[in-house]
């Protein structure tokens, strides 16, 4: 069997939230199996940023600024994209944020922005996207997910709900779109060495619970998604649907 099962070349792949992070290290490993990524994010200077490095890597990258709660932009983005003969073969729906309060303290006004932000985006933008793969023969989709996707921690509510949402709606994606040759499955990062958590990793309790209740004992890196990604992305996946792939180094295997 060749690893061309795994080869990307001739896709072009809408990475959201794909300036920094998980996003881009994601982005930056599809490119390098040979997809034409999509950078996306709300900050065009960050985005012409990542852009400009992923280019001069040598890999193929073009811009795709837009706020992933703003429907309209959405729907004005795969607009310019149909315009432009661009197809989306692969989706990662990769955007998202943290808000860590506890519930009784919570706004409802930051509940929902998490909500829309993580979980509302992904079916949006799902939505644009399976309608043009559906009437193309088919396409790829990858939501990301969490260990929140399994299991509850405090003070992360809306986080929580958002990722187990998004294990429900890949679930959902496959039971509408598996027939129309739409692959939807999800990857569940475990505690990623990210801006996101800068304040755990600095915090030397969590620090030391992360390592301790982690079978590998270690914090992982984003770099450490790119192989589930491009697999999930590639035709290696063909007969996969509705799946997580837990990338967590065993944390959700163990007591
Ligand atoms: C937290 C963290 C987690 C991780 C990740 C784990 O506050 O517990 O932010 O949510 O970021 O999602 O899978």
């Amino acid at each position: 069997m060749s690893t061309r099962i795994f080869d990307l070349s001739g896709k072009t792949a809408l990475v959201t939230g794909s300036s920094r992070g998980l996003g881009r290290a994601m982005a930056e490993g599809m490119a390098r199996a040979g997809a034409r990524i999509l950078v996306n994010g709300t900050n065009a200077a960050k985005v012409d940023e990542a852009v400009a490095e992923m280019r001069a890597a040598g890999l193929q990258a073009e811009p795709a600024v837009f706020d992933v709660t703003d429907e309209a932009a959405i729907i004005a983005t795969f607009n310019r994209l149909d315009a432009a003969g661009i197809a989306v073969d692969i989706l990662v729906n990769n955007a998202g944020i943290q808000f860590r309060k506890p519930m009784v303290e919570l706004e409802t006004v930051d509940w929902q922005r998490v909500i829309d932000t993580n979980l509302t985006s992904a079916f949006v933008i799902g939505r644009e996207a399976a309608r043009r793969m559906i009437a193309r023969g088919g396409g790829k989709i990858v939501n990301i997910g969490s260990l929140m996707s399994a299991l509850g921690r405090a003070t992360v509510a809306p986080y929580t709900v958002s990722k187990g949402g998004i294990k429900m709606l890949t679930q959902a994606m496959a039971a509408e779109w598996a027939a129309s040759g739409i692959q939807a499955n999800a990857i569940g990062p475990g505690y990623m060495l990210t801006d996101m958590n800068q304040a755990l990793i600095d915090n030397p309790v969590f620090d030391a619970w992360v390592k301790g209740r982690t079978p590998s004992k270690r914090w992982g890196r984003p770099d450490e998604l790119v192989g589930t990604a491009i697999f999930l992305a590639s035709s290696a996946s063909d007969y996969i649907n509705g799946q997580i792939i837990y990338v967590d180094g065993g944390m959700l295997a163990v007591l």
